[in-house]
């Protein structure tokens, strides 16, 4: 008997991703601020490769601070940035769009000098289930554009 292990959904997933990678100018990698590591996906890596990214560390609220200040140094010194936020009250998204503006400004330079009109940033956010992504797009958009986890699923 041959069991397919990989969920189809995974599948699914990996293909969109990569499909939709071309239009992106960052990506925003949502990650647990209590468990930096075990939330990673490493797939994420493969799949987006040198496209610019920031590291976004959320539920920092609930994890501790010392402990955070620690992983940030950490990801720092390997080349990563990174920053802590609280996608309910909103600490940290504002540093946050100065990161994302930052990783694209050559990127927008260099259009302008080649004539492009000015166009939005385009960035596509990523992470584990009930990560935060919808909370955090909701957050930095300014208004209810994604249904929310109500934490009892
Ligand atoms: N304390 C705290 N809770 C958060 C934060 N961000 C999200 N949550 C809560 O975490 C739960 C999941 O949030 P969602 O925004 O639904 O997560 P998601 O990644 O969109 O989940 P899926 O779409 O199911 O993958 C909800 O109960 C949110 O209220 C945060 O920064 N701090
Ligand atoms: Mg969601």
């Amino acid at each position: 008997m041959n069991i397919q292990w990989f969920p189809g959904h995974m599948a699914k997933t990996r293909r969109l991703l990569a499909e939709n990678l071309k239009m992106i100018d960052v990506v925003i990698e949502l990650l647990d601020a209590r468990i930096p590591r075990s939330s990673k996906n490493p797939e994420i890596d493969e799949i987006i490769k040198d496209k610019p990214r920031v590291m976004a560390f959320n539920k920092s609220d609930l994890a501790d601070d010392k402990v955070s200040k620690d992983w940030q140094k950490h990801y720092k010194s390997i080349g990563y940035s990174c920053i802590f936020i609280d996608s309910i009250k909103g600490t940290g998204i504002n540093e946050l769009k100065a990161m994302v503006n930052d990783a694209v400004k050559d990127k927008i330079d260099r259009q302008k000098q080649k004539g492009y009109v000015f166009r939005p940033v385009r960035t596509m956010v990523v992470g584990v289930p009930n990560v935060g992504k919808s909370s955090f797009i909701n957050k930095i958009a300014g208004k209810a554009s994604a249904v929310t986890g109500t934490g009892q699923e």
